[in-house]
């Protein structure tokens, strides 16, 4: 589906406003001090567009942002996404491949939005979206507990949440939006029953950790792809939270009972091997998040760079 498979577009996103615990806005620079786009560049020979700039998007965030609708900071995630559905947009109408380093997943409006809209204009098709998660993050402003978006983000890019105002997610128009049937899960474990209720409702199909137990995340996988069906564009959006907190600790809302690192590779890996992938998120590292900050932000940080790095084939031999 692209018309530059070596060239990839890096947004990088220093954004932590879709919840409350400071420290995930760090996370692109990390990944990237660790060696990430060099090693992308060098090793697996992308040619690199954007990767020059961290964003921190502080001119969009306004000084008094009320909440709306139960929403916290609902005007700076919306103008937040909204910039990076642009930047992202951009990239993807080019034909490359976009990389997107979070930043809370909130951010994965923005850049699903960009590319289910580029997709759409460029190859007259929609995409699918395979969320790799312990979270469902398909809260609407009112089944949502906390007011934290970066539990909602699917529920408004499915259009299950709707708002008209453009300040709090209006600018969402059809273009933007993806079909629930076209959305996979993988990896919850920790899902509100709002939510649940939601998932059922919807017939969105979901692989939680009793999937992976009970299948082995090899069948898994191919359940999950054979759900959206072979030659459909896909957009990846991995929360590192979907590992173990034993492989990913500095994460802001870490669950036990995870993914093991190999069983995350291994998504991304076959992912990366249906040759469909359009675009990839990796959100939710906070590397000043962890029982052991250095040590948990270690390995925290190069667990998120071996997700990305085989979702781009790294291990293709
Ligand atoms: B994450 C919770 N469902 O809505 C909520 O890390 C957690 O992007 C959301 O998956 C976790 O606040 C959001 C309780
Ligand atoms: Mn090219
Ligand atoms: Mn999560
Ligand atoms: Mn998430």
């Amino acid at each position: 589906f692209l018309s530059h498979p070596e060239d990839l577009g890096v947004v990088a996103v220093g954004f932590s406003g879709g919840q409350c615990k400071p420290g995930v806005d760090a996370a692109p620079s990390a990944l990237i001090e660790s060696g990430l786009l060099t090693q992308l560049r060098d090793e697996l020979n992308y040619k690199l567009h954007g990767h020059d700039t961290v964003h921190s998007y502080t001119d969009l965030v306004p000084r008094e942002d009320p909440p709306f609708r139960n929403m916290k900071n609902p005007k700076a995630v919306s103008s937040v996404t909204q910039r990076l559905c642009d930047q992202v947009y951009e990239h993807a109408k080019e034909g490359r491949m976009v990389l997107t380093l979070g930043g809370d997943h909130s951010i994965a409006i923005g850049t699903i939005a960009g590319s289910a809209k580029a997709t759409r204009e460029r190859l007259g098709r929609e995409i699918a979206v395979i969320w790799v998660d312990a979270h469902a993050d398909i809260n609407t402003p009112e089944t949502s507990g906390s007011g934290n978006v970066h539990g909602m983000p699917v529920s408004f890019l499915t259009g299950l949440a709707k708002e008209e105002k453009p300040e709090y997610f209006g600018w969402l128009k059809p273009e933007h939006l993806i079909s629930v049937k076209k959305l996979v899960y993988i990896g919850l474990r920790d899902v509100d029953p709002g939510e649940k209720r939601i998932l059922r409702e919807n017939g969105i199909k979901a692989f939680s950790m009793f999937d992976i137990d009970r299948y082995g995340i090899g069948r898994v996988v191919e359940m999950a792809l054979a759900h959206i069906g072979a030659d459909t564009p896909i957009h990846l959006s991995f929360d590192v939270d979907a590992l173990d907190p034993m492989w990913a600790p500095s994460t802001g809302t870490p669950v036990r009972g995870g993914l093991t690192l190999r069983e995350g590779d291994y998504i991304c890996e076959s992912v990366h091997l249906t040759g469909s992938l359009v675009a990839v998120d990796l959100v939710e590292v906070n590397p000043s998040l962890a029982p052991e900050v250095e040590l948990g932000a270690h390995e925290t940080v190069r667990a998120g760079c071996s997700l990305v790095r085989c979702a781009l084939g790294e291990s293709l031999l």
